[in-house]
Parts: C-alpha cells; sequence; structure tokens
C-alpha cells in the first residue's frame, strides 16, 4: 500500500473536482496559495480552449488542515467548475422529466470520436451516452490531480526537493535544449507563452498552433520533467513494485493523453554503445545527497536499478494530439449503427504545456511516497529528521 494514497472525483461540467490525500505528515505549512499558484499554472499555455477563460482554479480544504498547516489526517480539497452554471440542467445528479423523453437530455454524444475514450467507455459501462464517459475522460480531472500534487510539492520542498518541467517538442518543431537549464526552471518556462526555454522554437510551434486551429486541427508534444535535490536511494532494486523507474512510469502513463515516457535519454540508450550510455563515477567530496560522488555525464536520468542516485531526475512525456477535432474524422453513430463525422465539442487545440504540469504533480506524488516509505514520520520535523540521519550515514562512508 503506498505511503501516500490519493484519489480524486469530479466531471469535466459536474459541481466540482475533489482530491483526497492520504499519509502526509503533520506539521507541513500548506496555505491555499500554494495549490492555487500550481493549479494556475495548468490553465495556462497557448491553444487552449474558450473553457479556460470561463475557470478561475482555487482550492477550498474541506479537511486535513488547520491553522497553515497540515493535521496528519486525510487532506480533502475542492475546486469548483465555474461552467456547472451553464451545465446544470445536463450535469443535474437529479432525474429531470427530459430524461423519459425518447431524445432524452440535451447535449448527448453519440457520434464517439476516433482516439477518446467515448467508444470503449460506453460499451464497456453498457451507456447510451458517451457524455457519461467523456466527462470523467476528460481532462478536467487533471486540476484535482495537481490540487494533490501541490501537497506533495510542499512535502519535497521542505526536504530541498524541487519539482519543474519545460516543453521540448510541439507538434513537429523541436526546441533547443539548453546545456545548464535555468537554476528557477519553473519560474524560466512559466514566463513564457508554452513554457518553452528556446523562444525561437517557440514561434514556430506557435505559428504551427495557429495554423492547426484554422484547420480544425489539433497537436501533440514533449515536456522533460527536472527534479533537483533528491537523496540516492528512493525505491529498491528488490521487486518490481518497489522500482522507482516503473512507478513513475505507471504514474505518468496515466496522464491522459501520455502515449510514452523516458527516463535520461530514454529510447537513445538502446541505439548506443555501453561505453557512449552509462555515466562514469567520480569522487566529488562535500555531496551527502550522492554518497559523494558525481556522475560525469546524467544519461540515466538520475536513476540506476530502480533507485535514485542523487543527480538530477530527468523525464520526458509524449502527448498525443488531442481526440476532439473541429474538423472531425469519421466514425460510427452509436445511436444510428451508421458512418458519421465524429462529434466536434468545444476543446483546445492542444494542451502540452499544461501536460507538463501534470506531469509535475504525477512525479511529485511518486517521489513524495518514495520519501515517505524511506523515511517514514507521522509529523514533518520527525521525516526530516530520519532523512538529515541517513544523509549523514551515506556521507561518512567516502566522505
Ligand atoms: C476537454 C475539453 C475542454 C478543455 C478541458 C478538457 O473543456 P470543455 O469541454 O469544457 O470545453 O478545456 O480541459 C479543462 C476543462 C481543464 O481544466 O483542463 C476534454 O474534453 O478533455
Amino acid at each position: 500500500m503506498p505511503h501516500l494514497r490519493f484519489t480524486t472525483a469530479g466531471e469535466s461540467h459536474g459541481p466540482a473536482l475533489v482530491a483526497l490525500v492520504e499519509g502526509c505528515p503533520a506539521g507541513l505549512p500548506l496555505l491555499a496559495e500554494h495549490v492555487n499558484h500550481e493549479l494556475a499554472r495548468r490553465q495556462q499555455g497557448y491553444g487552449r480552449g474558450r473553457r479556460m477563460v470561463i475557470e478561475t482554479d482555487r482550492v477550498e480544504f474541506l479537511a486535513g488542515v488547520r491553522a497553515g498547516e497540515t493535521l496528519g489526517s486525510p487532506i480533502a480539497m475542492l475546486v469548483r467548475n465555474k461552467d456547472w452554471a451553464n451545465w446544470e440542467a445536463i450535469m443535474d445528479p437529479a432525474p429531470r422529466p427530459e430524461d423519459d423523453q425518447e431524445d432524452g437530455r440535451k447535449r448527448q454524444l453519440t457520434r464517439v470520436r476516433p482516439g477518446h475514450a467515448d467508444l470503449t467507455g460506453l460499451l464497456k459501462f453498457d451507456r447510451d451516452d458517451a457524455r457519461d464517459i467523456l466527462e470523467r475522460a476528460s481532462a478536467r480531472e487533471t486540476t484535482a490531480r495537481v490540487a494533490a500534487g501541490a501537497v506533495a510539492k510542499q512535502l519535497l520542498a521542505a526536504l530541498g526537493v524541487r519539482v519543474g518541467s519545460h516543453l521540448v517538442h510541439l507538434g513537429g518543431v523541436d526546441a533547443a535544449r539548453p546545456a545548464q537549464l535555468p537554476d528557477d526552471l519553473n519560474a524560466a518556462a512559466d514566463a513564457s507563452p508554452l513554457r518553452c526555454l528556446d523562444g525561437i522554437a517557440e514561434q514556430e510551434m506557435i505559428a504551427r498552433i495557429d495554423a492547426a486551429k484554422k484547420e480544425g486541427n489539433t497537436l501533440g508534444g514533449i515536456c522533460e520533467v527536472v527534479v533537483t535535490g533528491l537523496p540516492v536511494g528512493l525505491g529498491a532494486h528488490v521487486s518490481w513494485d518497489r522500482k522507482l523507474d516503473g512507478r513513475l512510469a505507471a504514474a505518468i502513463c496515466s496522464i491522459p493523453a501520455v502515449k510514452g515516457v523516458e527516463m535520461g535519454i530514454g529510447f537513445d540508450a538502446a541505439r548506443r554503445t555501453g561505453a557512449e550510455v552509462h555515466d562514469e563515477i567520480e569522487p566529488a567530496p562535500g555531496n551527502p545527497r550522492t554518497g559523494n560522488v558525481r556522475r560525469r555525464s546524467n544519461n540515466a536520468g538520475g536513476l540506476e536499478g530502480g533507485m535514485t542516485t542523487g543527480e538530477p531526475l530527468v523525464l520526458r512525456v509524449a502527448m498525443k494530439p488531442i481526440a476532439t477535432l473541429m474538423r472531425p474524422l469519421q466514425t460510427v453513430d452509436v445511436k444510428t449503427g451508421e458512418t458519421a463525422s465524429a462529434a466536434a465539442e468545444r476543446s483546445d487545440v492542444t494542451a502540452v504545456p499544461a501536460m507538463g504540469v501534470i506531469a509535475e504533480a504525477m512525479t511529485a506524488l511518486v517521489l513524495a511516497d518514495a520519501m515517505l516509505e524511506k523515511f517514514g514520520g507521522d509529523s514533518l520535523a520527525e521525516l526530516q529528521r530520519n532523512h538529515a540521519g541517513y544523509l549523514a550515514r551515506v556521507a561518512e562512508r567516502l566522505g
């Protein structure tokens, strides 16, 4: 059982989204603004649709926090959907008279979108209206993940860990990755419209988004997540389900529209020789987090044997283009069984910049869980003591 558990609930056009985080120690400073900052970061990005103009996501703590500190009890968080006001009749939890009429409620979706959960969800859950599926499959759900991730980030920050991301590819355009990432990666990335550090490539990406919008198309892309300040030895090599790379991959691949994750140089490692791939090790006194050594390169992306090395953790996350196309693809109408054009609901042209923020949240949740697994503690002070004691022992080894 994980040490930091979380779950979410909520439909895209329902009254609200909910996140429940269990296992966070007591005494962690936690303010609404910590969560709201992350929620706002997820809402930005060139290429989003009109919905992001409607919503201004704000958290309400319902449980687990008092006077700006966690209590050690489950943390319950609520984010209201402003758009609910426009959807009450369609999403009302109570039955309505129109449900019994032949046409039923408005805004039914039966011309299922290729690439979306619509068709498979509808068949599996035995529903007639794909709205019953798409409302939960919607990326709106990731708002609640980012709220949960904000708690994990606070916990990691209290242990000297920083989680950031930036966009490295969009719609066929690669960004040049600076040799040295900025110290405050998110401050630099958040300042640009696509969260991209290469301003020239970004202009081309924006042009491609504009062109895709004009032709009713959508675009995918890749974000890189970078985590600094981790100690050596989170995760374990001993069993498949304790390996940190597997846990990270599962969490990242659960993000809507994510199709792949690379660690370090990822798939490129398969194309190179061992001498070109493995990071040579040299003494580096004064680095307790890595055991007083340093890797000459970081092709492994901070993970060896399913454990952190203490070098920066580097993940790249690939997102496919959004499945809702304004110039729709061909499909079958599940009401008539006939060929039709897929439904074209309001949506985004791309949400890759937001996906980077969501990937940060999922990464933070896995890492905070791994921290609690290794160091334990019912209070933040106890967790910090255990963490410091371990680092002192590691520092003795090759110091
Ligand atoms: C989404 C469709 C759009 C997006 C939404 C995800 O919403 P709507 O259907 O209301 O126009 O804006 O993303 C969010 C609401 C969000 O908060 O990220 C979809 O179908 O997945």
